[in-house]
């Protein structure tokens, strides 16, 4: 006898930030977490589950994961995209924490079980001169952290991505209002990144593993530039180094630099990322489940680039839920080509909101090992944080052409 799918339900809710979460429930009483968080455009992803796919859903098998995915994916007509993706995303990880719970295994065991024991991950240092930025690295030190992203203010910029400025948490979307403008100058950014970061190199010394992120604002020239000027730096990665529409740019980048490059977050589709791939421009592949068409769509690409050796470093800033963050966890736990996970963590409101049993210690991520994805999502608590439109903020060159940010 099927297990079919009754209830469809969205919830969009804002402990200290907006995210997105489809409750899929079956006519047996089980409860499956999707998260459809769109940082910025989160309530074009609520429309489309509820307004287009929430009735389609109702009375389908609810064990039929693939045929789902594919069911929404190729019998939508129009493919792909950000909005698209990230809806069905939500269907496939609900999918797959009730198939998890029904048969009373985490998820990773559905996907063939662990491959490792633990998950290296990386967090965010951030400042706006060299000793506050030492100075954050070596909180997330203290913390066990042995992977950290460094970003840094710029001389003559007075906003920068990724930098707040006292230590602060940094959440890029804005809450009320419209994008905030930043201006940004990549000449003073090449004339200053790479000093920063041998003075992070030289403070930490050779062991820590050191992360940045170019934030996708480089052309292909500036961004063979920075690589060749960080090689001594010995960088885990150096990411978004160019925007990644057109893939083929990225061979001039490879072919000047040895420094590991990481690309992905914004892709939604393997089509993003079948030249980075095949071509081995990457090293790693950032994409997050949630982004990506979930764990059905992500765990193909996946193996795909183990064929190249591109491993995943998947995206895990704030903006990735709880319900993804799991999700992605259980996933890479099963996936031989691994390389680290981004893990920012979360404002304690989240915690209100969403119960997840995944934990960081030592520098490592490991997902709980209870039926399905491990995380309970709190609705009465999510009632208590309405949506608050946020933005992610626009870029501008210094004479006000509009930049990627
Ligand atoms: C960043 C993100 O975590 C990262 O690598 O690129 O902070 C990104 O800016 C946000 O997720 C956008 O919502
Ligand atoms: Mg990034």
């Amino acid at each position: 006898m099927a297990r079919t799918i009754a209830g469809v339900d969205v919830l969009v809710t804002s402990p200290s930030r907006n995210f997105v979460t489809l409750k899929i429930t079956t006519d047996d009483g089980v409860v499956g977490w999707g998260d459809a968080t769109l940082n910025g455009r989160e309530l074009a992803v609520a429309a489309y589950l509820q307004d287009h796919l929430a009735s389609a859903l109702v009375g389908r098998d609810a064990d039929r994961i693939e045929d789902t995915w594919q069911y929404l994916y190729r019998g939508a007509y129009w493919r792909r995209g950000p909005v698209t993706m990230a809806a069905i995303a939500a269907v496939d990880l609900a999918l797959w924490d009730i198939k998890g719970k029904a048969l009373g295994v985490p998820v990773y065991q559905l996907l063939g079980g662990a491959v490792r024991d633990k998950l290296l991950c990386y967090t965010h240092a951030t400042g706006w001169d060299v000793p506050e930025l030492l100075d954050s690295v070596e909180r997330k030190r203290e913390q066990g952290y042995r992977a950290i992203r460094a970003q840094f203010g710029v001389p003559g910029l007075d906003k920068v991505y990724g930098v707040t400025r006292g230590g602060a948490a940094y959440e890029p979307a804005g809450r009320g209002g419209g994008p905030a403008e930043e201006v940004w100058e990549t000449s003073a950014y090449l004339r200053h990144a790479p000093t920063v970061l041998a003075a992070v190199r030289e403070h930490v010394g050779p062991e820590l593993k050191l992360l940045h992120d170019a934030h996708h604002r480089l052309n292909p020239t500036e961004a063979a530039r920075l690589a060749r000027s960080l090689e001594q730096v010995d960088l885990f990665w150096l990411e978004d180094v160019i925007p990644a529409e057109n893939q083929r740019l990225l061979r001039g980048v490879r072919a000047q630099t040895t420094v590991p490059l990481a690309i992905g977050e914004v892709f939604n589709s393997v089509w993003d990322a079948d030249r980075l791939i095949t071509e081995r421009l990457i090293d790693y592949l950032r994409m997050a489940v949630v982004h990506g068409g979930g764990i059905s769509h992500m765990r193909k690409i996946l193996a795909f680039a183990e064929l190249y050796q591109v491993k995943a470093g998947p995206h895990g800033p704030s903006d990735v839920s709880p319900v993804s963050m799991s999700a992605s966890l259980h996933l890479c736990l099963a996936t031989t080509n691994f390389g680290i996970h981004e893990f920012m963590g979360y404002d304690p409101l989240v915690g209100e909101v969403f119960r997840s049993s995944f934990r960081m210690s030592d520098g490592y991520l490991r997902p709980g090992d209870e039926p399905g994805l491990g995380v309970d999502v709190d609705e009465a608590a999510a009632a208590r944080f309405p949506y608050v439109q946020a933005y992610l903020p626009v870029a501008r060159e210094v004479d006000g052409t509009v930049k990627d940010w």
